[in-house]
């Protein structure tokens, strides 16, 4: 990636005080001094000024939540080069297809434990369509009412409502009437048509992707937006991919967190190209926390980068660590993370953000806090009352 000519040197540093000088002040940087952020300033000079923003935003607050994902299949028709999870349907035999009945059993094995959200994203395959999807949704939501489903990307919308001959708009209602209260981040990958095209051809098109959030946000209901990173794409992508979602993000509100997800490159077509540096992680985080002055949040999701890198991003802008998980997602340790069979304990949690000086705040899936953690004891300090159940306020919580 280029550097700064040393013989700019000037220029270099009056620039990023011009760029350091908007962002204290609160005003938003445009597309090429995200890029000079990429491009010139230094990972403290990063770090410090994505704290600043991080900070003014949530104070010392760290979220995460208990969740648990279900992956219904790795069977999928399509064939993204980065994924080291699916298997392709003519190779059935070494993939797996759960049964409704599968999916809900998995479901009830977390009966009787304080979980408040379930993930559920997976291949997309001939046999799950619309009414076996709206069919499963049901049942979830007649088995536990207050377990937020947060489920399927657009990838996965498209080709079900395509399938099902119904526009977006139907099937969004008809989903969203079967119980789902929130759509996951995935599928985005990279939004420039060339590079998506080349890793991940076929699936939905950038302009579906965003469209599907678009709707989705106009109906009332919130989503995440996530993007992969540090693979053939440069940093004029990134910040093209950041700015799609700004742009949307600012005619629709409905975005909640921003999760960039780090290329992994065991077992998958894409093996030959080196995985970034964590330097690399750290100014990405920064920079996104920098850019996208209108999401609230901004993730770090631990069983993809490590739990220590994730604690460390929390000093490079990011506020949530997402949740328990307790092993229930593949995606990424086939991919070849080091957390192979990710699962912590709430109070694990809690231990790794107060280990760097936040407070631990655990969330339900709006980000509306349940418990403060604001003690030195294992129990949260200060009460919430569910009367005033409201999110922390942007850019005043107190700490
Ligand atoms: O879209 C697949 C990514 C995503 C690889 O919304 C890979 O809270 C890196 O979106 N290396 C699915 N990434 C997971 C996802 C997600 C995860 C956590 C939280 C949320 C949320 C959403 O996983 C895919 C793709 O971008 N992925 N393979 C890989 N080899
Ligand atoms: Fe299928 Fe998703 Fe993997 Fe692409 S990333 S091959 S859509 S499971």
């Amino acid at each position: 990636m280029k550097a700064f000519p040393d013989a700019a040197f000037p220029e270099k540093a009056a620039t990023l005080e011009r760029i350091r000088e908007k962002v204290l002040d609160g005003q938003r940087i445009d597309a090429a001094e995200g890029l000079v952020l990429y491009e010139c300033a230094d990972l403290s000079f990063l770090g410090a000024l994505a704290n600043a923003v991080r900070e003014r935003k949530h104070r010392n607050h760290t979220y995460f939540n208990r969740n648990f994902h279900i992956e219904p299949t790795n069977l999928c028709i399509y064939t993204c080069s980065f994924c080291s999870y699916s298997r392709r349907i003519k190779k059935r035999e070494e993939g797996w297809e759960l049964s409704l009945e599968e999916m809900l059993d998995q479901v009830k094995a977390f009966d009787g434990q304080p979980v408040t959200e379930v993930h559920v994203v997976g291949g997309v395959t001939p046999r799950y369509d619309l009414d076996f999807y709206c069919d499963f949704f049901k049942a979830v939501k007649s088995h536990r009412p207050e377990l937020h489903l947060k489920a399927l990307t657009p990838v996965e919308y498209h080709y079900i409502f395509h399938k099902a001959r119904v526009s977006y708009e139907e099937g969004l209602e008809r989903v969203r009437d079967a119980g789902v209260d929130s759509l996951p981040g995935g599928g985005a990958e990279i939004f420039d048509e060339a590079l998506r095209d080349q890793i991940a051809g076929g699936k939905c098109t950038s302009e579906q992707w965003l469209r599907i959030h678009e709707i989705w946000h106009g109906m009332g209901m919130r989503s995440n937006a996530t993007m992969l990173y540090g693979h053939i794409e440069q940093y004029e992508h990134r910040i093209d991919h950041m700015q799609r979602l700004r742009e949307l993000q600012d005619r629709t509100h409905g975005f909640q967190t921003f999760i960039p997800l780090k290329f992994r490159n065991k077992n998958n077509e894409m093996a030959h190209i080196e995985e970034v540096s964590l330097l690399d992680d750290m100014k990405n985080f920064a920079v996104a926390r920098i850019f996208l002055d209108n999401f609230d949040h901004l993730k770090a999701y631990w069983p993809m980068l490590g739990r220590q890198y994730a604690q460390l991003a929390l000093s490079f802008g990011v506020d949530d660590i997402d949740g328990t998980i307790d092993d229930t997602t593949r995606i990424y340790s086939m991919a070849g993370s080091e957390e192979q069979r990710p699962s912590l304990q709430t109070a694990e949690l809690i231990h790794l953000i107060r280990q760097v000086g936040r407070i631990p705040v655990e969330r339900d899936s709006l980000y509306h806090p349940l418990h403060i953690y604001d003690g030195d004891g294992p129990e949260p300090k200060t009460a919430i009352f569910k009367d005033s159940f409201f999110p922390l306020p942007v850019e005043s919580a107190s700490q």
